[in-house]
């Protein structure tokens, strides 16, 4: 007897959504890619931006950017609050970075990807795009072992302990900025080690997931806040720990915080409070990193390699293609 699958309703489109999300970051990534190593870092991401906003088009929702280029209208595509999608569909948000690293594309460096969360809507934080103090580690520590609001120093051995080695057996990620010399020489004091990243701080984050291949036990530090909710979006999927506090230094920034919504400037906030459900996360690589291979031009074919997480299932999935049909995207 054939045997057919069961897949409740209320689950189809979720489940649809996490093949069709793929094509929206390998679309990005594809587009991004022919510009890498040009030293044009606005070109790269525009072709990034245009591409994934076609392909978010195509699908069958109602989507809105709640993560995006820019706020309002200060950026053309894929500003917070642009309206994507088939307009038909299910209410959903929409975070999208879709060159993360323009630096590394346009000098050619290893790191850069596209990637994309989305999530039932009004369950992402909508974060203006300012900076977000940082703190990771991935799953199987029992629940506050670190705090972003303890000493550097304290997190570092309190993490060793929980892992059972000495605070050498350690090793931080942080991005490497004048503004990180105090807890770079903190973390170092407690007998761990550093490692430094110039951009890309979403795969950063997601280093910690899997301190076995990365050799990366936390992440630290301040970066961009739409990344901090992305990252926060992938470890909603495959587990772990993270707490963030916007960066809201001015009352410029406070003021426009408050118009997003954010009613408390220092709050601290968790996984769930950044992403209040169910979500799926994908990135395909533009350049080749430790996370995912980027994207490979052959005579007859485009390759390229994605990963998809979704919540519900804790499921993640690498998808490496092989595209023989160029006509899709768009690259004369
Ligand atoms: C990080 C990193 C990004 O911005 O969020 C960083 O992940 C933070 O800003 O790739 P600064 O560069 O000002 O420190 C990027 O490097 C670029 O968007």
């Amino acid at each position: 007897m054939p045997s057919s699958i069961t897949v409740q309703s209320s689950q189809l489109l979720e489940r649809v959504l996490s093949i069709e999300i793929v094509r929206v970051t390998e679309r990005a990534a594809v587009s991004a890619a022919r510009l890498c190593g040009r030293g044009a870092e606005k070109a790269a991401d525009q072709a990034a931006v245009d591409a994934m906003r076609r392909e978010l088009n195509k699908l069958p929702i109602d989507g809105t950017v709640v993560i995006g280029e820019g706020e309002l209208d200060e950026a053309p595509m894929l500003f917070i609050g642009e309206k994507v999608g088939g307009k038909s569909g299910p209410k959903m948000d929409i975070a999208v970075d879709p060159l993360e690293g323009t630096t590394l594309c346009a000098k050619n460096m290893p790191g850069a990807i596209a990637t994309v969360a989305m999530a039932e809507g009004g369950t992402l934080l909508h974060a203006p795009d300012v900076y977000m103090d940082k703190i990771a580690i991935g799953p199987g520590y029992p629940k506050g072992v670190v705090n972003l609001d303890a000493p550097a120093g304290e997190n570092i051995l309190n993490l060793a302990k929980a892992k059972g080695v000495k605070p050498e057996g350690i090793t931080a990620l942080l991005l490497d900025r004048p503004r990180h010399a105090d807890l770079i020489a903190a973390i170092r004091k407690a007998g761990a080690s550093v490692s430094l990243i110039t951009d890309g701080d979403v795969a950063g984050v997601i280093h910690t997931a899997d301190p076995v291949t990365t050799g990366i036990d936390i992440y630290l530090g301040i970066g961009g806040a739409p990344e901090g909710v992305l990252a926060a979006a992938a470890l909603r999927c495959i587990g772990g720990q993270m707490q963030c506090r916007l960066v809201l230094d001015t009352q410029e920034r406070r003021e426009r915080a408050q118009k997003m919504g954010i009613k408390d400037p220092r709050k601290k906030y968790e996984i769930e409070d950044m992403v209040r459900g169910d979500c799926l996360f994908a990135a395909t690589g533009v350049t080749d990193g430790a996370m995912l291979r980027g994207v490979k031009f052959r005579k007859d074919m485009i390759e390229t390699e994605t990963v998809v997480m979704r919540s519900v299932t804790g499921t993640v999935r690498r998808i490496t293609a092989e595209h023989r049909q160029f006509e899709k995207f768009h690259l004369d």
